[in-house]
Parts: C-alpha cells; structure tokens; sequence
C-alpha cells in the first residue's frame, strides 16, 4: 500500500521481548544512608528517566511482566528518600515495566500493614493492567541487583538475607520485608488478611495462606538476597499485637472470608508524584 512504501525500511516500530537476565546488571551494590539526602536530590538524579506517577517502561525491549511495587507507608518521609534514591535505578537496570505505590494510612489509628497492602493491590489493578505485585517494607534495600523484583512460578521471598539478622533467615518460614506474588497467586490465597491491626503475624498468615493452597515459596539464594535495612524505632501506633500470635492457628478457617473478599476501604487522595504514586488511604482503624 502507499503506507507500506513510505515507512522507512530500516526502522522497525515492533520491539523484542526483553531478555530473562537483563544484561546491564552489576552485582553486590553498595548502601549507605545519609542523612542529608533530600527527595529533591532524587528527582533531580532520576526524574528524567520516568513517567508521572513513578512508572517506568524499558525503552527498547517488551518488559516480561508489568509489575506494581506497593509499599505500606506512614510518616516515613526519610525512609522513601533512600528507598527511591536506591530502588529506582536498580529496577531501571532490570528492565522492568513497573509502578511505585506509596499505600498511606490515613489518621492516627493503629497501623496495619497487610489490609493497607490489599488497598494498594486494587488500586494498583485500576491505574493499569499489571500482572506482578512486589510488596515491600520502605526500609529494606537490596545489597544485590540480581535480585529481581518480579513474579515467579511460586510466591517469591525475596528478603533472605537481612543485616538485621546477620543476613540469615530468622526461621525458616520468615516471609517479612519483601515479597512478590503474581495476581493469580495473589487471587488464589483471597489477597492478605485485613485483621491484623498492630506489629506482627500478617507475614506469617501470608506463608499459610501460601501453603495450605499448595504453593511454595520461591527465593533466591543467600548471597544474591540479601538487604541493609535502614534503623529506626518502634513508630507510635503500631505496638506489638498479642492477638495476631494466636490468629496464626486459624489462617486455614479464615483465610476464604478474611481478605480480597471482605476488604473496606475509602481513597482519600491520589498524587502523582515524578518518583512515585501516592495513595492515601482510611482503612477504617480502631484508634
Ligand atoms: N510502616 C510505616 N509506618 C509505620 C509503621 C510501619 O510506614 O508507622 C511500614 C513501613 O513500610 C515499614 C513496614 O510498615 O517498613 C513494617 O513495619 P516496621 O518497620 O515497624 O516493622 P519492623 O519489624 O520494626 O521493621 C518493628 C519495630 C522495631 C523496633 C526496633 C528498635 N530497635
Ligand atoms: C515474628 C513475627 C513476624 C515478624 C518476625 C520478625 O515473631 O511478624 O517475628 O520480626 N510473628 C509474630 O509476631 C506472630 S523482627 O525480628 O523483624 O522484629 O516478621
């Protein structure tokens, strides 16, 4: 046709799918956090490379998955700074199409990390058609950028290795700090449970869930896993719930009616900031 003839011969418009190991990868990173790091010095550093809402497409190949990284947030403003300042350029250089969701708990009630987690998969699904959910704490930063953020054959466990634990596990059921799942996966253990109000317990009821719907946990190896969390204390509202150790024996029995399926909340506001999607969130908690 006279379109066929006017397209120039050299230049195809069809990308290639981009490769199982993206090949710009450089291994153990170093970390450091200083404090005189501002979120304007990461715009500046990184801003060029995104899109509005803290999105990212590898320009000259298909990315294999389009992957939304959610984080439970409130008031950890220095926490994001080094998150994003280290987070950014490491999924750049996996050539990953991904979001950050920024999932904030609104008001002062007792924090809770899974439901603010299952807020920010449903809002993640209306911003764009993802297929992989990366959920992570906002003070763990991988020392390795050959770990990949992205989805598995099984629900990955991706931080293996923590400083924090003498870069060991602390049990071997430990599935805390960071994690991927795809949304079938998500779907299939009804999401996470919203109940857990307070520190501690909802990792432990994602494993079961993970468990008893015949799945297992995928992780990389101990070297190529491990993460400098950054220091902080116990935030105020978010004390140790005794009641979350003994919800544990019954994840079998509540994990159909608790989670996806039963989840409530209302969004307060949606900013779209250079480095990230900001989504804050009333999740409706006891004070
Ligand atoms: N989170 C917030 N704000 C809060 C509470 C939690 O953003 O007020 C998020 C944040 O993404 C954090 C995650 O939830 O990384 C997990 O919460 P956490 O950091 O409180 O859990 P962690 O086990 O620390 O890391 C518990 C308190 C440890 C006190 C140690 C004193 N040395
Ligand atoms: C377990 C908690 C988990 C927690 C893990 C590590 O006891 O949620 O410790 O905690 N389970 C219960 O409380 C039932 S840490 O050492 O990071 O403070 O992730």
């Amino acid at each position: 046709s006279h379109e066929e003839t006017r397209r120039p011969p050299t230049k195809s418009k069809t990308l290639g799918r981009c490769p199982d190991t993206p090949p710009t990868l450089v291994g153990p990173l170093h970390v450091e956090f200083d404090s005189q790091r501002t979120l304007d010095d990461v715009r500046e550093m990184i801003s060029s490379s995104l899109r509005e809402g803290g999105r990212y497409k590898p320009p000259d190949c298909v990315a294999q998955q389009k992957v939304a990284i959610i984080i439970a947030f409130r008031n950890r403003h220095e926490h994001l700074t080094h998150w994003l300042y280290y987070l950014h350029p490491i999924l750049i250089r996996q050539q990953l199409d991904y979001t950050v969701y920024v999932i904030n708990q609104d008001g002062e009630g007792v924090f809770n990390r899974a439901k603010l987690m299952n807020a920010g998969y449903v809002e993640a699904m209306k911003q764009y058609d993802h297929d992989c959910f990366v959920f992570s704490d906002i003070d763990l930063v991988p020392l390795d950028d050959r770990n990949l953020y992205r989805c598995f054959d099984n629900p990955r466990h991706l931080a293996v290795a923590m400083d924090k634990f003498n870069f060991h596990l602390p049990y071997k059921t430990y599935f805390g700090g960071v994690s991927s799942l795809s949304k079938g996966q998500y779907l299939k253990i009804n999401g996470f449970p919203n109940t857990f109000w307070g520190w501690g317990g909802e990792d432990d009821d994602i494993y079961n869930r993970i468990i008893f719907r015949g799945m297992s946990i995928s992780r990389p190896d101990s070297v190529t896993g491990k993460y400098r969390m950054i220091k902080h204390k116990r935030d105020l509202h978010n004390e140790e719930n005794p009641k979350n150790a003994g919800k544990l024996r019954q994840t079998k029995q509540t994990m159909n009616k608790d989670g996806l399926s039963s989840l409530k909340y209302t969004v307060k506001e949606i900013k779209k900031d250079i480095l990230y999607t900001f989504i804050n969130v009333d999740i409706e908690a006891p004070l």
